[in-house]
């Protein structure tokens, strides 16, 4: 459907609209009437920025990213699915990287601007990935974001699948930052693999290289960023496990679409099904969801 049908379909009168990208990726364009807007790109149905009613930039999004198909975002919000990291698929999967299709748009009762974006198998996943599905992501924009990830087993067999909503988020000074709310939760360290830890910290705080998933980690959690003197409230629901990352100096160096300098103002705080994957029976839904509330600054 090109720009034209887009906006005559789905178009919201001051409140949503498409454009399209200098790379010729389609993009949204959301606006809450507090201010509060929002960016999201039908490629990867990818949230790529965020600002509150004051304008203030809560994602990160790499100056090196790219635009173009079959390369995810850097930065925003990637939707992983079916698989997190790395295995037999390409790496955090198939979903963040394919061209996603605008089911539905509204005006909530309660003001928020709202896109659902739906992504199907089709012969080139099912090439990847032999399963049939149905994702569906509805992006919610108040004074807060709010995704929501819905998976549905289309097919006559259950499959097994993770889930990740992979959040860049943007900071001031990754050494005035902390993440709390993970006190206690048992973690993985992917950078030192081994049994699992607890969490000894009130607030995991940044000085090298993190890569944890943290398992059936608590509902909530608080991105606090001392620089900018804000904090950002991550709540989850119907997603078991956080996982944190930070590059730091040596992995920057290796990613391409990613500054050198960059990692010292961003922070991944992922929240899904990220540890062991689950099955989904023929039929099966599976709706996890993620609210981002800005609570200072
Ligand atoms: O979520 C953490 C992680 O798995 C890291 O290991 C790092 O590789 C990051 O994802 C980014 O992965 P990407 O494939 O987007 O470069």
């Amino acid at each position: 459907m090109n720009l034209e049908h887009l906006q005559d379909r789905f178009g919201i009168a001051g409140r949503l609209g498409f454009a399209q990208e200098q790379h010729g990726l389609t993009r949204v364009d959301l606006k809450h009437a507090s201010g509060a807007c929002a960016e999201v790109y039908l490629h990867g149905a990818h949230v790529a920025g965020w600002r509150t009613s004051r304008g203030l930039e809560m994602l990160f999004l790499s100056r090196a990213s790219c635009f173009r198909d079959g390369m995810p975002i850097r930065g925003g919000i990637p939707v992983i699915f079916p698989q997190f990291g790395d295995g037999p698929l390409p790496k955090h999967g198939l979903a963040r990287t394919r061209a996603w299709q605008v089911e539905r748009t509204a005006l909530d009762a309660d003001g928020a601007v709202t896109i659902t974006l739906q992504l199907e198998d089709d012969a080139q996943t099912r090439a990847l990935w032999p399963h049939r599905f149905r994702l569906q992501l509805q992006v919610a924009l108040a004074e807060t974001l709010t995704i929501e990830f819905t998976v549905t087993n289309t097919g006559p067999d259950p499959f097994l699948f993770q889930t990740s909503l992979h959040t860049y988020f943007q900071v001031g000074d990754i050494a005035l930052t902390g993440l709390r709310g993970l006190r206690g939760t048992e973690f993985n360290d992917f950078l030192c693999p081994g049994p699992a830890l607890a969490e000894t910290r009130e607030a995991v705080a940044f000085d090298c290289e993190t890569d944890r998933l943290y398992i059936n980690a608590p509902d909530r959690v608080v991105l606090e960023d001392r620089l900018n003197k804000r904090a950002i409230a991550i709540a989850k629901s119907g997603m078991d496990d956080v996982v944190v990352w930070n590059p730091w100096i040596e992995k920057s160096g290796r990613l391409e679409d990613f500054g050198a300098d960059e990692y010292r103002r961003m922070v991944c705080v992922e929240t899904g099904n990220m540890r062991a994957p689950a099955v989904l029976a023929p039929g099966g839904h599976w709706v996890g969801r993620t609210t981002f509330t800005c609570e200072k600054g």
